[in-house]
């Protein structure tokens, strides 16, 4: 068998993370997700700026937290850890169940009772984890984890954890190393603020080292009834249908600040009717299928552009705009059904079947 060279993002990146020879690593081949032109959205920015989708749907699991997943899970082994705990709306669920199966060790999992989509409680189940349904919202949920994890010998691995952070920082390494720089801009939803740290910080630490030039402003998007950062205070019962960021009191609350202030960018909102607008574009003008949550980058892209946001380049090269797909769409399957129509039933006859298709 010929070996295989690409191994996930620790043995790529492994001089910029906290492990060593005797760190073992626990992959699932995470990482070098596709960075995907948009055609048709940069022509939306009347062609001031290349539009690209880094579409982390790519991952083994379906979503962006395998980075993470793979530093934590992998530091938990180290430290010869039994039992991993989450709370989640579901994708670091999905994530932690499939790398702690992969590590052979326990993982318990809180999820808020019928508010995950339905591939990722099926992750979660399918993976082994013991998974708890609260009747609560994630909020709720991590604080209970976080008093049981300080409780008993079980190693938390919600994004609190800092090797969850070090591991998703290379989202912005790839990016970097494909366009040749740091973009201008990024895009990208924002739940918890675990990842918009993480890549603020990934992007810091590419320059320090020279092998980017420039840092990127950080445009974070929440979700209008999930928008504690934007609102200034935590919001009790957060509301709407991208469930993966239905959060109103992120942990990485200052941390997503800092980034946004130190990079002259912003976190702003957008409403679920602007962010399933978003979802059905991406999908039919692009071809790429992608969770609500994540379409609250493009919902983002498409605000800003109408305010005229990426008119302002003072030389005559095009702005380069990187949003950020955090999961995959096949994750909430029922949204996209019934954000478009189930198919019409029809008799298996010729002639019914033409017409209906319009000749
Ligand atoms: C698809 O799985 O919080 O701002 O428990 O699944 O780093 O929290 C998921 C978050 C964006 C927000 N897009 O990222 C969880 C969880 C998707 C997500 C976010 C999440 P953070």
């Amino acid at each position: 068998m010929r070996e295989q060279t690409y191994k996930g993002i620790i043995q790529k990146y492994k001089k910029f993370l906290p492990v060593s020879d005797k760190t073992p690593v626990i992959t699932l081949n995470e990482g070098n997700t596709p960075l995907i032109y948009a055609g048709y959205l940069s022509k939306l920015t009347g062609d001031n700026a290349e539009v690209y989708l880094k579409y982390e749907g790519a991952n083994p699991t379906g979503s962006f937290k395998d980075r993470g997943m793979t530093m934590a899970i992998s530091k938990a082994c180290e430290e010869k850890a039994q039992v991993v705990m989450c709370a989640s709306t579901g994708n670091t669920s999905a994530s932690a169940a499939a790398y702690a199966a992969r590590a052979g060790i326990k993982c318990i999992v809180l999820i808020p009772s019928g508010a995950i989509a339905l591939g990722k409680l099926s992750q979660a189940l399918i993976h082994g984890a013991k998974v708890l349904a609260i009747e609560g919202n994630f909020d709720v949920a991590l604080d209970l984890v976080k008093e049981i994890t300080k409780l008993y010998p079980i190693v938390l691995v919600n994004s609190l954890n800092p090797y969850r952070i070090e591991g998703q920082k290379t989202g912005s390494f790839e990016i970097c190393d494909y366009l040749g720089d740091a973009p201008d801009f990024q895009i990208m939803p924002v739940g918890n603020a675990g990842n918009i740290t993480a890549y603020w910080k990934g992007y810091k630490e590419y320059q320090a080292q020279g092998l980017s030039t420039k840092l990127p402003a950080m445009l974070g998007f929440q979700a209008e009834g999930a928008a504690p950062i934007v609102r200034g205070k935590p919001v009790k019962d957060p509301e709407t249908i991208a469930t993966a960021i239905r959060i109103g009191n992120p942990a990485s609350w200052k941390s997503a600040e800092l980034a946004r202030d130190e990079s002259g960018g912003l976190i702003d909102m957008v409403s679920d009717e602007q962010i399933l607008e978003a979802y059905k574009i991406l999908a039919e003008k692009e071809g790429v299928f992608a969770e609500p949550a994540s379409a609250a980058s493009i919902a983002g892209l498409l605000k800003l552009i109408d305010k005229q946001y990426f008119k302002k380049s003072k030389t005559n090269n095009k702005f380069k705009i990187v949003c950020i797909l955090t999961g995959h769409g096949l994750k909430d399957p029922e949204r996209a059904i019934k954000t478009i129509q189930a198919p019409k039933v029809m008799p298996a006859d010729l002639k019914t079947i033409i017409k209906e298709i319009g000749y």
